[in-house]
């Protein structure tokens, strides 16, 4: 039997080592050159990356560090070598020597989803399907906040165009349950039952085409999530976040004034396993929140509780904090990389807004949620309209904070004399 063998460095992990191993995947071994006991890499650890793709390739494909090389060519009695152009000289004459086949590796298949591409795929494959593809091809991906059609709109049309990202947009879109209550006029403490939300995602849904993860506040009864996760799944939202709160559920980012109650680590398992049990795909994700930097149970609670939820069959896990800096965030990170089975982590930057996508994708952050930006900033510009109108008695001064009306009426398409959208 042949044995392929291919080695690649450990500081292209994404997206070019998930094009790699896609490209050769019926050779069923990747190799990361590296020494697993070496310094830290843009702050990651090799373990943690190794952890990491040993996760996302899934069985089949082994992870080695550069240290295991050796000994797993004689006892797999590997036939052929594929080198990529950043390997060592000396690794590469080593085992050319031992190795009778070598070859270099072709052009990596990046299978990178370019955002402006999503809405094609929309058409044959489910959100839910979407989003997994996406976490495991992209090195980050990135979720905005909806809380209506408008702003999923938004979301799904707005790119830009910058160096390395051609037409660079949102992944997804986060139906937080925030931005969903105050635009009902109402506080964030799961007074807008999930029942309405549910309902309400309809119009999002109706005018979108990108994955979208629904922010469920602590899951409801455990009776109750079963059902929740049914009728999130119908309507093709790709994941469900619940949160490990209990009793009267309030923001995490209110201040001192307010008191979070954590839910008992074996309760929040079991609602994770009703939640699982209940799902009929693959690919839908229920996804554990962990608030311990929210109600001060700190680190090693959070690190225990990771793990204890994706020992329950969580899909992902938030690690949620209220601190204007990244620290306790980026503490967890790294120490986040040494769980077992480690599932994608999930960050929103609100109160530490300075990190960046770079950094937070150099941590070994899967997924970053923009929590409720697009309401936030909606807003300021309503009330100074608001108050200018009222000033002046006249919309003339109001003019500059409106969008031109052009732009309002382009966003949603029009139907033309054959019957066709303007947008076709
Ligand atoms: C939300 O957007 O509703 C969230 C995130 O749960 S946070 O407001 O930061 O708690
Ligand atoms: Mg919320």
């Amino acid at each position: 039997m042949e044995t392929h063998l291919v080695l690649v460095d450990v500081d292209k992990v994404t997206p070019e080592l998930f094009g790699w191993v896609n490209t050769l995947n019926r050779y069923s071994i990747a190799i990361i050159e590296s020494n697993q006991h070496a310094p830290k890499i843009n702050g990651n650890s090799i373990t943690l990356k190794m952890n990491y793709l040993s996760r996302m390739f899934g069985a089949g494909v082994h992870v080695l560090a550069r240290d295991a090389i050796w000994d797993f060519v004689k006892r797999e009695n590997v036939t052929d070598i594929w080198f990529s152009d950043y390997l060592s000289v000396d690794l590469k004459k080593y085992l050319t020597g031992t190795v009778n086949h070598h070859h270099i590796l072709p052009k990596p298949n990046i299978k990178k989803i370019p955002t402006n591409e999503l809405e094609k795929r929309a058409q044959n494959k489910t959100r839910r399907h979407i989003f997994r593809e996406l976490l495991n091809t992209n090195s980050i991906v990135r979720l905005m906040e909806v809380h209506d059609a408008m702003s999923g709109l938004i979301v799904e049309n707005t790119l830009v165009q910058k160096p390395g990202e051609i037409n660079c947009g949102f992944h997804g879109m986060w139906a937080s349950s925030l931005t969903s209550s105050i635009t009902q006029g109402k506080p964030d403490i799961e007074i807008v039952d999930l029942n309405t939300r549910i309902q309400s995602l309809i119009s999002i849904l109706n005018v979108t085409s990108k994955p979208i993860v629904f922010d469920a506040d602590t899951g409801g009864k455990l009776e109750h999530f079963w059902h929740y996760v049914r009728a999130l799944e119908k309507q093709d939202v790709s994941a469900v976040v619940i949160e490990d709160k209990k009793g009267l559920k309030r923001n995490s980012l209110y201040g001192r004034e307010v008191v979070h109650y954590q839910e008992e680590k074996e309760a929040f398992c079991k609602k994770i396993k009703v939640g699982k049990c209940a799902q009929l795909t693959d690919d839908f994700m229920v996804i554990a929140r962990v608030e311990s930097f929210i109600v001060g149970t700190g680190l090693n609670d959070a690190l225990d509780r990771a793990q204890a939820y994706i020992d329950a069959g969580a899909d992902g896990i938030v690690i949620h904090s209220k601190a204007n800096s990244p620290k306790e965030v980026l503490a967890f990170a790294d120490k986040y990389g040494g769980v077992v089975n480690r599932a994608p982590l999930i960050v929103i930057p609100t109160t530490y807004p300075s990190i960046t996508e770079r950094d937070l994708t150099n941590a070994g952050v899967n997924v970053v949620i923009y929590a409720n930006h697009l309401l936030r900033s909606a807003y300021p510009a309503m009330q100074k309209v608001a108050r200018k109108v009222l000033e002046n008695g006249s919309i003339e001064s109001a003019e500059q904070y409106c969008a031109e009306v052009k732009d309002i009426l382009d966003l949603i398409p029009l139907e033309n004399h054959e019957g066709e959208t303007t947008k076709c």
